[in-house]
């Protein structure tokens, strides 16, 4: 299932002054929008299982580099960072075998891209994937 969200109200780094959509993966214990309102104290929660993910609209192309994402207890033991132009079609841009969960910061070679996702391989618990803010930098 995907969603659209259409309002994010996020100010203060590149991607989320243009977010104006996200998509997701699942049905959540908590809004996708969670992970870009700029609160530590606001999380999204995918699923329980493992292939789950979240993917944040740019609005238009930019140019990124790094991802940063602040991971609840519930956190990704493996991960990739994708792109796209469309929404649909992805391409791995970083991937993890071995993350610490945390606050993880994730850099790769940048890519002018409109979308950005963190797509959940292997998950560290039991659990979901939990994060409270996702962040993209050039
Ligand atoms: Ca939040």
């Amino acid at each position: 299932m995907n969603k659209t969200l259409i309002g994010c109200a996020i100010t203060g780094w590149l991607s989320c002054a243009a977010a104006q959509a996200m998509n997701y993966s699942g049905v959540y214990t908590t809004a996708p929008a969670a992970i870009v309102d700029g609160r530590a104290d606001t999380r999204w929660g995918s699923e329980w299982s493992d292939a789950q993910w979240i993917a944040v609209d740019l609005g238009g192309n930019q140019r990124v580099g790094r991802v940063e994402l602040d991971w609840e207890n519930a956190f990704a033991k493996e991960l990739a960072i994708e792109v796209s132009s469309d929404g649909e079609n992805w391409k791995e841009v970083q991937h993890v075998n071995n993350s610490g969960g945390g606050t993880q910061v994730i850099r790769f070679d940048s890519v002018e891209t409109r979308w950005v996702r963190m797509r959940g391989i292997k998950r560290a618990t039991g659990w979901e994937y939990s994060i409270f803010e996702m962040r993209v930098f050039p």
